[in-house]
């Protein structure tokens, strides 16, 4: 038996520190890396166990090629051999009749790992092919920041140790960042307040002193009623705002007047005096610190509001003080030169670009050149891109060559012409950074691939080579490229330990504080650049949609979006798809006894079992997780979601849509699709 050190590959803020135990060449058992400086020790529910995923039965281990009708999932094994060449002859047949923008990449957050995440760049952008624009988390919230702290990076996560008030917005930490939800529960005991804003009651709610609960999508009038209360009552931070701020005197002159408490109240139905105290609590504590969730993103408004809430703390001076100021994101990213792997440069000439959002809209409307093959890697588009009816008529297209590098058979999978099979983060090299915490971190090959399965990079390595495409990145491995990532210099990486990076441990880099990465040196509430100069108030798609309640469609504990469905012990827990009504609604809905709902709008409908539970305030549903079409009776939660976008930045708008509610008919219907396994 032997132990040996890696990081997790998902798509979660805390990128933990594993400890794998291998004997005989099997993951016998994954726990937390004590050592690791932010996970220290320990997993959440789903990592616990990650060895269940890396063994499951249902991994997928030969190539496969499609028998049946598409969607069936009918499929027979095929050698890697045929599988590639398959590719490289359809691709070059689509290449000479429809041109590369006909072939459309499509991948996301299926491992973090810097090599495997960026793999097909290489080969897209060499053969020309249709750019996707990766926008379906939180771009939004990114623009935000950046419209008023340029590319200063986020303090860390530990700062919020030092705070006397913790402000969890919009971030349901006690799922989505267990680590981040320890250190503020570290905080309290040290006597710090801990606030919670959400439109309902999570399980971070039971982190929290005070929740305050907000009408979807309008906590940027919150944050600006706030602005409105310090700014009236000078409670402001006079010497930071002229030392260190850029506009204040124009948002008070021209945008705050319009934010008075009983304006907010209306916007976000927290009473104006609610608004004063929290904004008159604020400014009295010594170090507040904001960390700010993605969630509030992802509606028609999400930059905006992301961006005056971004404004707060340097009203109040907290940027100032050792652990005040807001946390969006961690930096990691500017550790590393990732045009080493993207490699536009390979690009014959500028390519189009498709939002990855409007998947739908790219596989059944977009024209000239019609999108003729997809190439899924490391995402399940079918299941967790928005308007999930459009994504399916696109993926059902006779005419569409579809293939699918994947762990498991997923709903995506299932629709694909090749299926090909993925390693997982235990069975290849790769080099990690992280958007939550500022450590980086190495992770070799634990164990040797499961099946026929292969990574990323090396599939693209092979199919650059049946296209007849070369560069010398194609004859790099996986290692040598984190190698390479490492060698360029960076000002992030200065005076890295890279002996304890070899050995495999997580090592942190260390921003530096106190200086803002703007073109004026400044923090911009005025940002002259922007087509909105000054923060203000946007509606979002919603606020006056017909359909009865605003759908929220978070994350939850048990899964990550629609990973680790695969695992039955973590499915022991968590039953399948619910909606969570509140008591009023579901009396006004005449739901009565109903145990199974379905949920419609324009879109579509699904079924859910229905909870109805006083976490949830009137006008608001509730659907957490992403599930697999096998454990959904008909439809699912994106269904219901649409493909329209966010304010800037083109992102996803999964909290902007809303539902009507009806009992479900008993017995339940089913989706068609086959069981799983
Ligand atoms: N267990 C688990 N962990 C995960 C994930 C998962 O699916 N499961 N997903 C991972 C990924 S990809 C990401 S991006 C992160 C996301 O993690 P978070 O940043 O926590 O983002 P979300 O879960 O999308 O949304 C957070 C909360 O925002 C709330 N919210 C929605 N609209 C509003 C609003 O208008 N105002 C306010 N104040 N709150 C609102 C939602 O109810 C939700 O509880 O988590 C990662 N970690
Ligand atoms: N309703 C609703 N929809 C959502 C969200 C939500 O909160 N609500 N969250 C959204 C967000 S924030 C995000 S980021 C997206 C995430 O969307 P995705 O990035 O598609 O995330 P997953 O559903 O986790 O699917 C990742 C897939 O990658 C596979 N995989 C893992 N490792 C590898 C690998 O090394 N190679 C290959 N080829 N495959 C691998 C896994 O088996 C898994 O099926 O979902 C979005 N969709
Ligand atoms: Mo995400």
């Amino acid at each position: 038996m032997r132990t040996v050190r890696s990081a997790c590959p998902f798509d979660c803020p805390d990128t933990c520190g594993l400890l794998v135990d291998v004997r005989d060449g099997r993951a016998v058992a994954v726990r937390g890396d004590p050592e690791h400086p932010f996970s220290r020790g320990t997993l959440c529910a789903k990592m616990n166990g990650y060895e269940r995923t890396v063994h499951s039965p249902l991994r997928l281990v030969t190539p496969l090629e499609r028998v049946g009708a598409k969607g069936s999932g009918a499929f027979r094994p095929v050698s890697w051999d045929e599988a590639i060449e398959r590719i490289g002859g359809r691709w070059r047949a689509i290449l000479r009749d429809h041109g590369a923008e006909a072939v459309l990449p499509y991948s996301y957050g299926g491992t973090m790992g810097l090599v495997q995440r960026h793999a097909g760049h290489a080969l897209f952008h060499a053969l020309g092919a249709s750019r996707l624009e990766r926008t379906i988390c939180s771009p939004a919230k990114g623009a935000g920041w950046r419209a008023v702290m340029g590319d200063t990076p986020g303090p860390d996560p530990d700062d919020v140790r030092m705070s006397d008030l913790v402000i969890l917005w919009g971030i349901n930490a006690a799922a989505t960042s267990v680590h981040f939800a320890e250190r503020a529960k570290e905080a309290r005991r040290r006597g710090a307040e801990v606030w919670l804003v959400e439109t309902y009651r999570t399980p971070t709610a039971a982190l929290a002193d005070r929740v305050l609960l907000v009408r979807p999508g309008s906590d940027g009038a919150l944050a600006l009623g706030i602005m409105h209360v310090l700014d009236r009552e000078d409670l402001v931070d006079r010497d930071f705002l002229r030392e260190s701020v850029q506009g204040f005197e124009e948002l008070r002159s021209r945008v705050l007047p319009g934010f008075a408490p009983r304006r907010v109240e209306t916007l976000t139905g927290l009473a104006a005096a609610t608004v004063e105290e929290v904004a008159r609590r604020y400014a009295a504590a010594r170090a507040p610190f904001i960390r700010l969730g993605s969630g509030l993103s992802r509606y028609g408004n999400g930059a905006m509001t992301v961006r005056a809430i971004t404004c707060l703390p340097a009203v109040v001076g907290a940027w100032a003080r050792p652990g005040g100021g807001l946390l969006a994101s961690t930096g990691t990213g500017q550790a590393f030169d990732l045009r080493l792997l993207t490699r536009e440069d390979l690009q014959p000439k500028p390519a189009r670009t498709v939002n990855m959002n409007r998947l739908g809209h790219a596989l059944t409307e977009l024209d000239r050149p019609r999108v003729m093959s997809l190439y899924v890697y490391h995402s399940n588009p079918a299941a967790v891109a928005p308007d999930r009816t459009a994504v399916l008529r696109g993926l059902a297209r006779e005419d569409l060559f579809t293939v699918v590098h994947e762990r498991f058979l997923t709903d995506t999978a299932r629709w694909a012409d090749l299926v090909l099979p993925a390693t997982s983060s235990l069975e290849h090299d790769d080099l990690y950074g992280s958007y939550g915490t500022y450590c980086i971190q190495r992770g070799a090959a634990a164990i040797a691939p499961v099946g026929e399965s292969r990574s990323n990079w090396e599939v693209f390595r092979a199919l650059a080579g049946a296209l007849g495409v070369d560069d010398p990145v194609f004859r790099q491995s996986a290692a040598e490229l984190a190698e390479a990532l490492l060698e360029r210099p960076a000002t992030l990486r200065e005076g890295l330990d890279r002996g304890a990076l070899d050995e495999g441990r997580a090592v942190r880099l260390h921003p530096r504080r106190g200086a803002y990465a703007t073109p004026s040196g400044r923090i911009e509430i005025l940002n002259p650049r922007h087509p909105h100069p000054l923060p203000t108030w946007l509606p979002t798609h919603e606020d006056s949609g017909r359909r009865a309640l605003r759908l929220m469609t978070g994350a939850s504990v048990w899964g990550l979006n629609s990973s680790f469905r695969e695992r039955e012990d973590l499915a022991g827990r968590d039953r399948g798809p619910k909606l969570l009504l509140g008591p009023a609604d579901a009396r006004a809905l005449a739901l009565g006894g109903a145990t199974r709902v379905v949920a419609y709008n324009d879109l579509g409908e699904a079924t859910f079992d229905l909870e109805v539970t006083e976490r949830v305030p009137p006008g608001v549903a509730v659907a957490e997780g992403v599930y697999w079409s096998s454990q959904c009776a008909k439809g699912m939660v994106n269904t219901l979601t649409s493909q329209r976008l966010t304010d800037e930045a083109g992102g996803s708008t999964f909290y902007d849509n809303r539902v009507d509610v009806r009992a479900a008919p008993d017995p339940p219907a089913t989706d068609g699709a086959p069981g799983k396994g």
